[in-house]
């Protein structure tokens, strides 16, 4: 038996079960950050702390390592599947406010671009804000998002993109709604870890979001100001 099969999750304190945590997200465990999740979630950690601080803050450590070149991409989809077993539980947790639906998103990832957890995660954040959120998936060409905006009467539309070489693409989507003559019908937000604010005004879109509190605080001002000029 090795040492790590000896570790009991529920008899560390706090801080050492998030440690735990952190290597058990490395070593792509999901039945630990399973049990880990639901551990703080008895102690009355609020889901949203466990999100960032746990399993973001594992995923992090991730990052660094593949992009150090110490992990590789099958260790990496293993850690982002132990991460998604735990926002699977949080989920619920955090659309569960009961708040009025407030407006609704389509969301997806760029053409060419297979990263969806960011993605996965403002479109939970979203969800427990009150949003109503049609999540087109990874992948997707501008006729998605459109065609998708368009079916459900869509308020928003959200893009990721995670890579540097397809961050380029949401420009496409945002000249395909321009050149369709839609472009004023939806407030058009984009996120990604290789983005920032003048990268979103160069290409068109009303707001970077830097983070999913700050995609739902940024939708929920959007959604406020249509309002307005609705009943101007
Ligand atoms: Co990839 N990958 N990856 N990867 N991967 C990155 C992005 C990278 C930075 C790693 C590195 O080198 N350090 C690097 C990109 C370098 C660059 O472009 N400059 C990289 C690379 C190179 C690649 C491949 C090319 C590797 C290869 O094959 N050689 C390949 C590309 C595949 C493709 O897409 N075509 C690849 C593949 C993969 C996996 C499949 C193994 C896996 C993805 C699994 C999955 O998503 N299901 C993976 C992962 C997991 C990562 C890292 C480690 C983690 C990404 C993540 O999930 N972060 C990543 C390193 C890093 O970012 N630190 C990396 C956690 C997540 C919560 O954060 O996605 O930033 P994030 O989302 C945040 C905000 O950005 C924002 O809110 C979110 C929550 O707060 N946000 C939005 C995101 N989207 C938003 C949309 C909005 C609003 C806000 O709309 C309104």
């Amino acid at each position: 038996m090795s040492d790590e099969d000896d570790i009991i999750l529920s008899e560390l304190n706090d801080e050492e079960l998030v440690q735990q945590m952190f290597d058990d997200l490395y070593d792509g465990l999901k039945e630990e950050i399973e049990e880990g999740v639901n551990i703080l979630l008895e102690r009355g950690w609020e889901p949203y702390r466990i999100l960032t601080e746990a399993l973001v803050g594992g995923m992090t450590i991730v990052g660094h390592d593949f992009r150090d070149g110490i992990l590789f991409v099958p260790e990496v989809l293993l850690a982002a599947n132990a991460m998604k077993g735990g926002m699977a539980i949080l989920k619920p947790l955090l659309a569960e406010t009961g708040a009025p639906r407030v407006g609704k998103m389509v969301i997806g990832t760029v053409k060419g671009d297979i990263h969806d957890i960011g993605k996965n995660l403002v479109g939970m954040m979203m969800e427990g804000a009150g949003f109503e959120v049609v999540d087109i998936g990874i992948n997707n060409p501008v006729e998605n998002y459109i065609e998708t905006a368009r079916t459900e009467g869509a308020d928003i539309i959200g893009m990721s993109a995670l890579l540097t070489t397809t961050m380029p693409y949401m420009k496409v989507v945002i000249d395909g709604l321009v050149a369709e003559g839609i472009r004023d019908d939806y407030i058009v937000l984009v996120g990604g870890a290789p983005l920032n604010e003048e990268f979103g005004k160069a290409i068109g879109a009303d707001a970077y979001c830097r983070d999913a509190a700050v995609a739902v605080e940024t939708a929920k001002e959007w959604m406020a100001r249509k309002h307005n000029q609705m009943s101007a």
